[in-house]
């Protein structure tokens, strides 16, 4: 029995210097320790040998199968390192090629515009809020003191979606809707899209306006105007001129407009201002005590002040965008100069 193990050992021993890989050495493993393996074998066979001669070859077993594993093991850690070393070899790195470039977005001008108004607005106190893009006829105009039929709706050209439902046209829709949930005091600045049937080198259909409301006691047009003066300089420097022209908006009474020094010719005339050294920027005025009586505010207790910026316009003043139509476009040689 002896030579019958040391034969298998030669043999298993052979199998196992010669495995060139891992698979071979899998193999050699299986022809010891498998179902059918040569050490399996000598254990099924043991019932054939005498009781007395078993525990004398079992340990010899034992002995063969210890020799064995420690034999696959040894050559186990001897293949990995060899396949190790050979990924090494062959997975170089070359730390002189140049690396894959990464080209780096730009944050879009509008979106940098919001970002920069809602900064100086917040650290004044204003609330930022959202309001629905698809709105109804009562927040866009009826709140907003414009009833069915009224001339003024004439100034926006809306897109109905049915008699009730439109795209806003402004962002005043969203007063109403604040009016109706806080209480005052308050100040809130809303910006998103509105929409419009216009369309020029300065007006979109899609466009964006940054609605700002303040309902207190004793506001007064002054607070509008100084509030404006400062967020206007904040924004575009502090040499920045500013005007205040009367207008009309039937939300707000008195109402005005307010232009800005034009930031590209400093008020000398260019083509971005058309000559007049100034910009139109937005509408803005002390809220007609109609539409805080609509919206359930007692216009004997509070008054508000309220301005809309056009923000496209101010991206276009901030980046000398000459035409609006290039903030849409998405073209990569203009988004790429934003950076
Ligand atoms: C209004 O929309 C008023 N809701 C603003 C307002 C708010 C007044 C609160 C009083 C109190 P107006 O229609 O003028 O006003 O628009 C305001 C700004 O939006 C304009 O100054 C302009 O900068 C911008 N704007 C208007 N239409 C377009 C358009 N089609 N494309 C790009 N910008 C536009």
């Amino acid at each position: 029995m002896n030579e019958e193990l040391k034969r298998i050992k030669d043999e298993l021993t052979n199998c196992i210097n010669q495995a060139l890989n891992l698979k071979e050495l899998g193999e050699a493993r299986v022809k010891a320790f498998g179902k059918t393996g040569l050490i399996s074998a000598l254990s099924k066979n043991m019932r054939d040998v005498p009781v007395e001669d078993r525990p004398k070859l079992g340990s010899a077993i034992n002995v063969l199968r210890s020799e064995i594993e420690e034999l696959l093991k040894e050559k186990e850690n001897k293949l990995e390192n060899e396949e190790l070393e050979r990924k090494l070899q062959e997975e170089k790195i070359d730390i002189t090629e140049p690396s894959i470039k990464v080209e780096l977005g730009a944050y879009h001008p509008i979106a940098d515009v919001i970002d920069r108004l809602a900064d100086i607005c917040v650290n004044m106190g204003f609330t930022v809020v959202e309001g629905p893009e698809i709105e109804s006829d009562y927040y866009n105009f009826e709140a907003m003191n414009i009833p069915k039929n009224h001339p003024s709706r004439d100034m926006q050209d809306t897109f109905f979606i049915s008699e009730d439902i439109l795209l806003r046209s402004q962002t005043s829709a969203v007063q109403a809707r604040e009016m109706e949930t806080r209480k005052p005091p308050f100040k809130i600045i809303c910006p998103g899209k509105t929409y419009r049937n216009d369309s020029d080198a300065t007006h979109s259909p899609i466009f964006h306006q940054l609605e700002g409301l303040v309902v207190d006691e004793n506001i007064s047009m002054a607070d509008l105007k100084a509030m404006l003066t400062i967020l206007m300089k904040r924004l575009y420097g502090e040499d920045t001129k500013i005007r205040f022209r009367p207008s009309f908006f039937p939300f707000t009474e008195p109402s005005i407009e307010v232009d800005v020094s034009c930031p590209n010719c400093h008020g000398q005339g260019c083509n971005l201002c058309k000559g007049s050294g100034m910009l139109e920027l937005l509408g803005a005025g002390v809220v007609n005590p109609k539409v805080l009586e609509i919206s359930g505010i007692d216009s004997k207790k509070y008054r508000g002040f309220a301005f809309g910026f056009g923000l496209d316009r101010t991206a276009m003043i901030l980046n000398s965008i000459s035409n609006i139509k290039n903030l849409y476009r998405n073209d990569i040689r203009f988004l790429e100069q934003m950076k």
